[in-house]
């Protein structure tokens, strides 16, 4: 693809997270809801505030961008210092703890280990990934390698590690599909279902696609998930974009409205609807009050000369 054309899909895909993560922020933790309340809702908001799902997508694209590629430890103080800076943006227990652990002294490809019984497998290395699946976008197994990595600062359970590269995977092959053409669901679901070397997720590939038809949303929630944790989230995600690949806000609304971790799985959808369908395709009302919009902007387009130059 022309380099001018993947412009407007880095963009989409970062503002795209950002809106989706803010918008089902309202409602996180919280069950399921009718879409068309929730389109009321963000009208009647005055601001899009983000939580630590894009405060992270955020310390991940700072550091890509400085380092001009993936420095582990520079990642690390990326996240302490920005946490540092703003702790009220609604972080799960991990991170924090894991910040912690790194500032004592914990290198930071140990510390993970030490969280939980064989490290987390929350989803907040998945919901960060994007700015991976941008920058890695033509290098399918480099982008494997810096997705298991990234995540394993605060995320080192396979399950955690392999959350975070589907959910690259999914956004590259988004970017990689011209806008204009014709997502093809069963292919995009069968790459995801090769990549995957996890059997949960793999599984879980076929669930989707036995759903994509499927009215019911409770039923979606019961097959698919709408938890904290990544493998109950992450093919959710995909799943609200498969589900209706042309529309920006269709797919943002309804992974609001399955309820659960919303703000993360909103989010999750909208980074690869927003990879696709580029950043014209995500309403002028959301986007005009997206916090800190201009400086998420920016970091898509660092990113985007990055990986084309
Ligand atoms: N923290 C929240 N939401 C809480 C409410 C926020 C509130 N609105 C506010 O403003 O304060 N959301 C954010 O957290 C999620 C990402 O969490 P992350 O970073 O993955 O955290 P953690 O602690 O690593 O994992 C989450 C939970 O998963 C379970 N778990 C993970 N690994 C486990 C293991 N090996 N064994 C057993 N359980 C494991 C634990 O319950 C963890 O606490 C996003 O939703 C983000 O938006
Ligand atoms: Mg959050
Ligand atoms: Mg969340």
């Amino acid at each position: 693809m022309h380099k001018g054309e993947l412009k407007p899909k880095f963009i989409g895909c970062l503002v795209g997270a950002a809106i989706g993560d803010g918008l089902g922020a309202q409602r996180e933790g919280r069950g399921m809801a009718k879409e068309e309340a929730i389109d009321s809702l963000a009208e009647k908001l005055v601001e899009l505030t983000y939580t630590d799902d894009t405060h992270m997508i955020i310390g991940v694209a700072e550091s890509l961008i400085e380092c001009k590629g993936f420095d582990g430890e520079h990642m690390a103080q990326a996240f302490i210092r920005n946490y540092e800076s703003e702790p009220w943006r609604g972080y799960g227990p991990g991170p924090p703890m894991i910040f912690r652990m790194i500032k004592s002294g914990e290198p930071w490809y140990s510390a993970g280990a030490k969280l939980y019984k064989g490290g987390s497998f929350g989803n907040g290395s998945a919901m960060r990934a994007a700015p991976i699946g941008l920058l890695y976008f033509r290098d399918l197994e480099k982008l494997r390698e810096i997705a298991y990595k990234s995540s394993a600062i605060t995320h080192s359970h396979e399950l955690g590690k392999e959350g975070a590269v589907l959910q690259a995977y999914a956004i590259a092959l988004a970017l990689n599909t011209p806008s204009n053409g014709e997502i093809n669901r069963e292919s995009f679901l069968l790459r995801l279902q090769n990549f995957a070397q996890n059997h949960l997720y793999k599984e879980k590939m076929g669930r989707i696609k036995r759903l994509l038809g499927e009215q019911d949303s409770a039923k979606v929630v019961i097959l698919l998930g709408n938890g904290i944790e990544a493998p109950r989230s992450v093919p959710t995600a995909i799943y609200c974009f498969l589900k209706q690949p042309r529309s920006y806000k269709d797919s943002v609304l309804y992974a609001i409205s399955l309820g659960g971790d919303t703000d993360t799985i909103a989010s999750m959808a909208g980074a690869i609807s927003g990879a696709y369908l580029g950043i014209e395709a995500i309403p002028q009302e959301w986007k005009a009050k997206l916090e800190n919009e201009a400086y998420i902007e920016a970091l898509a387009e660092e990113l985007w000369q990055l990986a084309t130059d």
